[in-house]
């Protein structure tokens, strides 16, 4: 079946592009969409109407196509040969007009879009630029300012929005999209308007210091970032250089962006978090997932507050479980005020949040938690307490809800083994502050059923959050890597680095938080309970030693006003403590660590790769199915940067060669209790593979 056909109906020409899922511009499409124009003017017909089948019109560029050989004919031809056209060629848009879809329609003279359409370039999502037109035709249309708001932010503009900035001609509002965008090119048949094409339009003039003051302005959200600045470059070019030049500068750009390792990074991501919400190998997809329409949450602290919060925001109908009335109070108040923040920062509705209100019921009796279709725990962490809530909830629950506990280092089976029915038990760790964080690390315990499983996946799409399937170990996949990380930030302390100095090596490299800013923020008490609970610490009277002695004098972080760092009232700013530093240095002394200077490249290596090690016997394990699942936990939930792809991916674009020589050197330097080489690392390097190419584990 071809992917573009066209048909004509008297004077005009049909051209329909079916590529599903989302009509991506691939090599077969462009080279039929020229083809059907040739055929229609070769039909005599005097205007043209592009359309697409399925669920969108075109979402952009064939991903898939990149970094691979590309074949012509491009897409700058394709919207060349449309602006060629004599008659007047309508774009009739639908879906999500996204990226080289919206350069489409922008080399079309003309765009009409039914009102729930959106339109936009997300190429910056993906370290890319609009690269067939895009940075050169917005600017004409809607002005310099606007055109960079709309490539810099990657965020839709929806149709309404489009219409007013003069993106879309005309709004659809009949039902019949094909056929308003019929009479729309009868009309401009009729009205024998001469083809207008964008590039023939002027950018509006800036002031001077226009370009200077907006990189000033995007700098902090960009940080770290290569294809914005080049977005910039080509918008500048639209004003000042003759248009097919600026065309050329901008093609130049776009391959550049292609051809870096922030964009491969950036669609390595792309793809990794649509593989992670598909079921693990080895969980039957076809399991039939029930349908969820209750939920109840047991806990009503600051995570059970926000996963109540989301769950209300996903339409699910929401019963908030507390045994202390008080906190169940709090709750609901926590719960209200999400929801009048969310209406004062104009993210909700006032009807939107009335509604979610109103699907909220509180209670501290189990028995109203009986009809639920899922029940998510969110109590004190505590193995002793979650037992019994799932007891509790085994009795009083139907046999096919599914209890799921919001635990973020207990073992699943323990809980699971507290009930009758370990097969509908499963894990789901949210990440705080549960309504923002958008990762969910789906615990499969051992007897857990894959439709329990399976139903896990959508239920985070609906949450509008990542969900990913891991093993049930220790820390799971984010947090057991966390371990390593936190362990060497801690060591690298004791051997002389400061607190802001390592922050600073690791927010440099891209981090969005250091490691010790992160401690104060979540609170040193956190880690230290978590510490004390466990049985398997490393006989190490080093290991997070300085953390120990900071939260046993009291200095819990950004809560108590003082931690690894100081904080005056009010300021979250993390201000160095000279106390912490002798602190530190007599601890060194007393451990018998000789303190040195360290450099930033020795403290990135060692947080960085502690985590790819820790990855690499993840996957060895089977605790993550795909390396991709790894890289999807940790830029999700613990701020690695996007455009470095993840610790996996990162280690595939140094060269698993080279990480695998610097953990041996490390082990020789420091010992095996912590710089162990996993087989799986030895062995990648050995014959030169990539985490990447690592068959899923089933
Ligand atoms: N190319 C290839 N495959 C794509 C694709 C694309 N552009 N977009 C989506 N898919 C696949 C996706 O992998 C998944 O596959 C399926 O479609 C459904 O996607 C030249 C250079 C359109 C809003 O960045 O934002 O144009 O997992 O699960 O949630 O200047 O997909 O089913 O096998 O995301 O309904 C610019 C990217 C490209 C848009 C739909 N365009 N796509 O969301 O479905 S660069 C984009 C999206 C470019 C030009 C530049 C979303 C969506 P599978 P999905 P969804």
């Amino acid at each position: 079946m071809s992917v573009v056909s066209v048909e004509t109906r008297d004077n005009l020409a049909i051209i329909t592009i079916d590529n599903p899922p989302v009509n991506a511009l691939s090599q077969a499409v462009r080279a039929g969409i020229v083809s059907a124009l040739d055929e229609a003017e070769g039909a005599g017909a005097e205007a043209v109407v592009l359309h697409c089948a399925g669920r969108t019109f075109v979402a952009g560029a064939d991903i898939r196509e990149f970094g691979k050989s590309l074949k012509p004919p491009w897409l700058p031809e394709v919207i060349a040969r449309i602006e060629a056209c004599d008659g007047p060629v309508v774009a009739a848009l639908h879906g999500t007009t996204l990226g080289g879809g919206l350069e489409l329609a922008l080399g079309c003279h003309y765009r009409i879009a039914v009102p729930t359409a959106r339109v936009g370039f997300p190429e910056v999502n993906l370290g890319l630029i609009p690269g067939a037109g895009g940075t050169q035709r917005l600017p004409r249309l809607v002005g310099a300012e606007r055109a960079l708001d709309v490539m810099i932010s990657g965020k839709p503009a929806n149709a309404a929005e489009a219409a007013r900035a003069g993106i879309v001609d005309r709004l659809a509002e009949s039902g019949n999209l094909l056929d308003e965008a019929m009479n729309f090119a009868r009309e401009l048949v009729a009205g024998g308007e001469p083809p207008r094409l964008i590039r023939d339009l002027s950018v509006e003039p800036v002031d001077p210091d226009f370009f200077s003051e907006y990189r000033k302005r995007i700098a902090p959200k960009t940080r770290g970032l290569m294809s914005p600045e080049r977005i910039v470059r080509c918008v500048e070019a639209s004003l000042h250089v003759p248009i097919d030049q600026a065309l050329k500068e901008e093609r130049e750009h776009f391959f550049e962006c292609m051809a870096s390792p922030q964009s491969s990074a950036l669609r390595h991501l792309f793809f990794a978090e649509r593989q992670a919400v598909k079921p693990p190998p080895g969980v039957s997809a076809s399991a039939e997932v029930p349908e969820m329409r209750r939920i109840a949450v047991i806990g009503a602290g600051t995570m059970g507050a926000g996963i109540a919060y989301s769950c209300l925001g996903a339409g699910f109908e929401v019963t908030v479980l507390d045994n202390d009335e008080a906190g169940l109070a709090r709750g609901q108040k926590t719960i209200e005020g999400l929801y009048k923040g969310g209406v004062a920062r104009g993210k909700v509705s006032r009807e939107k949040a009335a509604d979610g209100l109103g699907r909220l019921t509180t209670s501290q009796d189990y028995a109203a938690v009986g009809g639920v279709d899922l029940v998510i725990e969110a109590v004190f962490e505590s193995m002793a307490i979650k037992q019994e809530v799932f007891a509790r909830l085994d009795r009083v629950c139907g046999p096919d809800t599914i209890l799921a506990t919001n635990t973020s280092t207990l073992d699943v089976d323990r809980i699971a083994a507290a009930t009758d029915r370990p097969g509908k038990v499963i894990g789901t760790h949210f990440f705080s502050p549960a309504h923002i964080m958008r990762l969910v690390e789906i615990v499969r315990g051992a007897e857990t059923e894959d439709s329990v499983i399976v139903a896990g996946l959508p239920l985070a799409k609906r949450l509008r959050k990542v969900g990913v399937v891991v093993g049930n170990c220790f820390g799971f996949v984010g947090n057991r890597m966390l371990y390593g990380y936190g362990r060497e930030s801690q060591l690298l302390l004791l051997e002389g680095a400061a607190p802001e100095q390592i922050d600073g090596a690791l927010q440099d490299w891209g981090m969005a938080m250091g490691p010790h800013a992160v401690g104060d923020l979540a609170g040193l008490d956190v880690g230290y309970s978590v510490r004390r609970e466990r049985t398997d610490l490393p006989d190490d009277p080093r290991f997070y030693r300085v953390a120990d002695v900071l939260v046993e004098a009291g200095r819990l972080g950004r809560k108590t006003g003082k931690g690894m760092y100081l904080y005056e009232s009010g300021s979250r700013a993390p201000i160095p403590d000279p106390e912490v530093a002798a602190w530190i240095a007599s601890e060194a002394e007393a451990l018998g660590v000789e303190q040195r200077a360290i450099g930033e490249r020795e403290i990135v290596e060692r947080c960085i790769y502690a985590l790819i090690v820790e990855g690499a016997r993840i996957l060895e394990e089977g605790i993550a199915s795909r390396s991709g699942d790894i890289d999807v936990v940790w830029v999700n939930g613990y701020g690695f940067p996007r455009y470095r792809g993840g610790p996996m991916h990162y280690a595939d674009t140094i060269g698993v060669d080279k990480v695998y020589a610097k953990v041996c050197e490390f082990r020789n330097r420091f010992g095996p209790m912590y710089w162990e080489v996993p087989e799986l690392l030895e062995d990648l390097a050995r014959r030169g593979g990539k985490f990447a190419d690592l068959k899923p584990a089933g």
